[in-house]
């Protein structure tokens, strides 16, 4: 694997010799535009040119369309690895740096793949997208850059748990560059920005039954300690803190952890975690060119643009998760759903279906089918747990062949997927995707 980066890392040094000019193509979530910003940062530092497009999805007709550009270097990262058969007729030099799954188009001599699916590396844990840029570059001398790929990671849910795999060495070589710390703390968010029991209702990840996604609960749970709810967590006195994460620390025992913060950076940035939600809100809002010009080092304005962009996002996610308090989902025998025409709603329909089902306002022993109405068809975002993959449900296969029968699409993992279907097939389509769960929990 690290061979296979070397060989990337070759190829772009060719082109940094011979002033070439670039174009980096990247995904526009969080891992995405941490990708974008490994690379581009390495391209600022060894004075190249290049131009940079964050697109939600890599499609035939963009593939297509981009072969008559007249660049020298293709860069394609988080994405790419399922275009290498269109890639090997390319006149010009292409690097993928991706990690979703691969097919088996073995890649010409003009185009250097890097996945960690090739080396039999789990690509959904132990290395991100913005992962393999890294390592795309890495030999350039920018083990500075590496805590970009630890912001992808957790981007891509990858590093909540400790980083493992490709990820720790990853890690390493942030630490070993000296702009990485790691210390113990408690993990709500926006501890310095905002007052404590909001930062306590925006922490999802680990989730807070009863106080994530609720700011009257929140609050609730404030005023019984006596803690004033108002003010920042950072202007806590250390006995309030310690008697505040004592209390956490029995609703979730893994809301106190490894912190991973780059002092250097400005306060908001400093946790790399609040780092990639914040990226995550500019790509869910569309301004992902937003949250690249941040990773590049644009600050102030920029930052102040984004922090409004993530309250109204975090809003967003609060009003749909209050909206599930008080009507539930529909209930199936072997699934639930959630269905909206709201407009707000209709946007974070994945997000709270996620959420919903961690902070357990949804029961968990049925998979969540989020349907948000576009016009004549409806889109669909199922989630289920870890445990339920464990006894047999693949949400993947169930939304793709379900979706297939009435003439949509979709496809994804076991425990997160999503599809396209027409409206007047919602009932029918739902009635499927319930026998078909039932049927992979009998039958695992
Ligand atoms: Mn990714």
């Amino acid at each position: 694997m690290l061979n296979r980066a070397n060989e990337a890392t070759n190829v772009l040094k060719e082109h940094i010799e011979k002033d070439s000019v670039i174009r980096l193509i990247s995904h526009n979530d969080a891992d995405g535009i941490s990708a974008a910003a490994v690379i581009a940062n390495a391209l600022v530092e060894e004075d190249v040119q290049f131009h940079t497009t964050l697109i939600p999805r890599l499609k035939e007709d963009i593939v297509n369309q981009l072969r008559s550009e007249k660049y020298d270097l293709f860069i394609f990262s988080d994405m790419g690895s399922s275009f290498v058969k269109e890639f090997n007729s390319y006149k010009h030099d292409v690097i993928i740096a991706d990690h979703h799954q691969i097919n088996d188009v073995e890649s010409e001599s003009n185009v250097v793949h890097i996945n960690p699916h090739l080396f039999e590396i789990d690509g959904s844990k132990d290395l991100c997208g913005a992962g393999s840029a890294y390592l795309a570059v890495r030999e350039l001398d920018k083990k500075h850059l590496a805590y970009y790929a630890l912001i992808g990671a957790f981007g891509d849910m990858q590093g909540q748990g400790g980083f493992t795999g490709v990820n720790k060495l990853i890690l390493d070589d942030a630490l070993e560059s000296g702009n990485l710390e790691v210390h113990e703390g408690l993990k709500i968010v926006s501890k310095s920005s905002e007052p404590i029991f909001k930062s306590l209702a925006y922490t999802f990840s680990p989730p807070l039954p009863g106080i994530s996604g609720d700011l009257d609960g929140a609050r609730e749970f404030l005023e019984k300690m006596n803690l004033s709810y108002g003010i920042k967590f950072t202007d806590l006195e250390d006995e309030e803190k310690d008697l505040l994460k004592e209390a956490l620390v029995t609703i979730n025992p893994d809301i106190f952890g490894d912190c991973y913060t780059v002092p250097k950076l400005t306060p908001i940035l400093r946790d790399l975690e609040e780092y990639s939600y914040i990226l995550d809100a500019c790509g869910k809002n569309k301004k992902q060119g937003l949250g690249l010009s941040i990773a590049l080092g644009e600050k102030d304005q920029a930052l102040d643009a984004a922090l409004r962009l993530q309250r109204q996002y975090r809003d967003q996610i609060v009003k749909g998760l209050e909206w599930i308090k008080k009507n539930g989902a529909e209930q199936l025998n072997s699934i639930q759903y959630l269905y909206s025409e709201d407009k707000v709603l209709k946007s974070v329909m994945g997000t709270i279906a996620s959420i919903g089902l961690s902070v357990e306002l949804l029961d968990e022993s049925k998979p969540v089918i989020g349907m948000s109405r576009l016009h004549n068809d409806i889109k669909i975002s199922g989630r289920t747990t870890r445990e339920m993959v464990a006894n047999g449900v693949n949400l993947g296969r169930a939304l793709q062949d379900s979706s297939n029968n009435f003439g949509g699409q979709g496809g994804g993992h076991d425990v997160a997927a999503g599809a396209m279907i027409p409206y007047e097939s919602k009932d029918n389509f739902l009635h499927l995707v319930d026998e078909m769960v039932e049927y992979q929990l009998n039958n695992d």
